[in-house]
């Protein structure tokens, strides 16, 4: 039994396949004998089980959360309630971004059990970033996914019964919140167990993180922020490796960490992961195509999609918003027309700073905490790999403590541009 929940078993390969085979739907699906199905377990995220089915017709993926984190073990328990809010997340993701999301097959509640369309042949998007691969139809995706599932869950959208009701329902995955809360926002600034950064050449940049009190400052201001600011449902996790791709099409999965929290948290995360996958790859091996014709695409990329998502975010707000914030009784005059449009520009820049921050310490966190990611770790050479790591921590810093000067995307871009050939002092 796990925290209560009574009929909670973990579905290894025989007990789901007996699962499956009891769901007529499913069953269909897949095709033939159940017996004849091959089962493969392909979870390499930090948290969960993830399966591979197939059958004689057609396949699935299935997700099980463990009662524990996955990448640590049994000493770190995790309620099953999150595939609760994954399971609503996803509800409503694919509500609000119809196509952008893996379609939901079956949801056992007891089980923590999801099954949703298997998607073939996309693969992670990290992994296709790390082989110098371009997406040319992810800008387009990715800014409508996050302009559409921010926006529609806002109070810019809603009023403010329903924001509230939304609210409440992922109230209860605060245990999710406090893993960001914990790993992004406070670990890699003090000493704690499970940090870990490419030693001995980042020793003294990851002591300086330490003792940096306007750093401190900056990532509390931006910890506060994603405690206290519950702007929209975001996803809570929305680096490349919760998005699957392939030359035409997007999916964003994994939404466990939903909540409602602070817009610029989902889109920095988007930012910050182009980021890495830019300052990485000079530490990769050069690719067919080469490296720069990447490394400009990639730079394009967070421009365009910043510039798509406002773009996105602003065309639905002047097409006519009907929540609460904002009433439309004020500003019905020319005057008042004119005066909310200045003032969406100045949401605008608000929200971008916000997400100029939240990158920021995105990128922090896989540098210095628990959780890294494939773009630096497969730089088998780790004096190349501390060097990548060390420019994208110099970029983070300044977007962290010096965010006013970044104006625009391009103040972004032009400064990671700068930093792809400053050569880092290392320690030794
Ligand atoms: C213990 S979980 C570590 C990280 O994995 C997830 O993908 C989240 O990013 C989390 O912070
Ligand atoms: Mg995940």
């Amino acid at each position: 039994m796990a925290q209560g929940q009574g009929d909670y078993r973990i579905l290894h390969e025989a007990a789901l396949r007996d699962y499956l085979a009891g769901l007529p739907e499913l069953k269909a699906v897949l095709g033939g004998e159940p017996a004849r199905w091959t089962i493969t377990e392909v979870g390499d995220g930090n948290l969960n089980l993830v399966f591979i089915v197939k059958g004689a017709s057609g396949g699935v993926a299935v997700k099980q959360a463990l009662p524990y984190v996955r990448l640590v073990g049994e000493s770190w328990p995790l309620p099953l309630s999150r595939a609760h809010h994954e399971y609503l997340a996803l509800s409503k993701q694919a509500q609000l971004a119809p196509g952008l999301v893996p379609a939901l097959l079956h949801h056992n509640e007891s089980l923590a059990l999801t099954v949703m369309e298997l998607l073939e042949p996309h693969i992670i998007m990290r992994k296709g970033l790390v082989a110098a691969t371009q997406y040319p139809g992810f800008v387009g995706d990715i800014s409508t996914f996050m302009a559409r599932t921010l926006f529609f869950t806002s109070d810019l959208a809603l009023t403010a019964a329903e924001k509230k009701e939304g609210i409440a329902a992922f109230a209860g995955n605060h245990a999710l919140c406090k893993i960001t809360e914990d790993l992004i926002f406070t670990d890699p600034y003090r000493i704690a167990e499970q940090n870990r950064w490419t030693a001995p050449y980042l020793d003294a940049l990851a002591a300086s993180l330490r003792d940096d009190m306007e750093l401190h400052v900056a990532i509390s201001r931006l910890k506060l922020k994603f405690m206290a600011s519950p702007e929209a449902l975001l996803h809570g996790d929305l680096h490349t490796g919760s998005i699957m791709v392939t030359d035409s099409q997007t999916r964003v999965i994994d939404p466990e960490f939903a909540f409602y929290g602070p817009m610029g948290f989902d889109v920095g995360a988007v930012l910050a992961n182009l980021l890495m996958a830019y300052f990485a790859s000079s530490g990769h091996e050069r690719a067919p195509g080469g490296r720069a014709a990447f490394e400009a695409w990639v730079l394009e990329t967070v421009e365009q999609v910043w510039n798509e998502f406002s773009r996105k975010f602003l065309d639905l707000w002047r097409a006519g918003a009907a929540g609460d914030a904002y009433p439309v009784s004020l500003f019905a005059s020319e005057k008042g027309a004119a005066r909310l449009e200045v003032e969406r520009q100045t949401y605008m820049q608000r929200l971008f700073t916000d997400a100029v921050g939240f990158a920021a310490a995105k990128i922090t966190r896989r540098i210095f905490g628990l959780a890294h990611n494939i773009d630096f770790e497969l730089i088998e050479d780790s004096k190349k790999r501390a060097i990548s790591e060390a420019r994208a921590v110099r970029l983070a810093r300044a977007m962290m403590v010096e965010t006013g000067a970044f104006r625009t995307i391009a103040d972004v871009t032009g400064a990671a541009r700068k930093l792809r050939v400053w050569r880092p002092e290392l320690s030794s």
